[in-house]
């Protein structure tokens, strides 16, 4: 028997942090830069298309979006919400629009939720810099498990998104990703929609037993 998301809804857009839910089931959070395909991703793992909103312009989610999802199978009984936030690294928003988003995105990150894991989506195509290792130390300090992903493996082929999986991996490592985190490496299209359902299981069996 397996595990799947039975229901997923829209529960809460928080733009600060007095507007995060009281509700506190346990939850999973996407982080990384702009336009990386997180919303994206988000719609393909609930098995939604329109349920989180994706732009082709970078800096398009701004608020955190709470997702409540019912858990089936194996989950059965089980409430959790996936939490949309808005990507970093875009270079053209304006200084002060990119100070509120940081302090949005690290308010919710030392809230003290039940944070069981954050899915560090990276562009397969690109390398981790700088804002990502600030992401990364920031979630060690906060001893948040991360679930490292690399999207958008359509457009490589099969052997190139290998390699690149291979270099990126090393990266990671440098930038003090544990093995233990690295072990679950993901490759994804949130576009094709290949290495979603191995994701999916993931992130739902870290729902229901962590
Ligand atoms: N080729 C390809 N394009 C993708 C994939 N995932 C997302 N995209 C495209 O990338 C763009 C950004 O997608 P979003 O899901 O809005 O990205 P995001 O990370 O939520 O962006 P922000 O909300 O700005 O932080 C859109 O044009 C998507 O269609 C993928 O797996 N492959
Ligand atoms: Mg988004």
């Amino acid at each position: 028997m397996g595990v799947w998301i039975k229901k997923a809804v829209l529960a809460t857009t928080a733009f600060k942090k007095d507007q995060f839910p009281g509700l506190d089931p346990g939850e999973i959070a996407f982080a990384g830069k702009s336009n990386v395909g997180k919303s994206s991703l988000l719609n393909r793992i609930m098995g939604t298309k329109k349920l989180v909103k994706v732009s082709s312009r970078p800096g398009f989610t701004q608020s955190v979006n709470f997702f409540s999802i019912t858990i089936g199978g194996e989950g059965q009984g089980n409430e959790a919400f996936f939490v949309d936030l808005p990507g970093y690294g875009f270079a053209k928003a304006p200084a002060s629009v990119k100070k509120k988003w940081e302090r949005l995105i690290s308010a919710y990150f030392s809230s003290g939720r039940k944070i069981k894991g954050v899915v560090a989506i990276f562009d397969i195509r690109r390398n981790p810099d700088a804002l990502d290792l600030e992401l990364i130390s920031f979630l060690r300090f906060y001893n948040i498990p991360i679930i490292p992903v690399l999207n958008k493996c359509d457009k490589l082929g099969r052997g190139a998104s290998i390699r690149r999986a291979e270099e990126i991996r090393t990266q990671l490592k440098g930038l003090g990703l544990n093995a233990s985190d690295l072990d679950c490496l993901s490759l994804v299209s949130a576009r094709s929609g290949s290495g979603v359902d191995d994701l999916r299981s993931l992130l739902l069996t870290r729902l229901v037993h962590t």
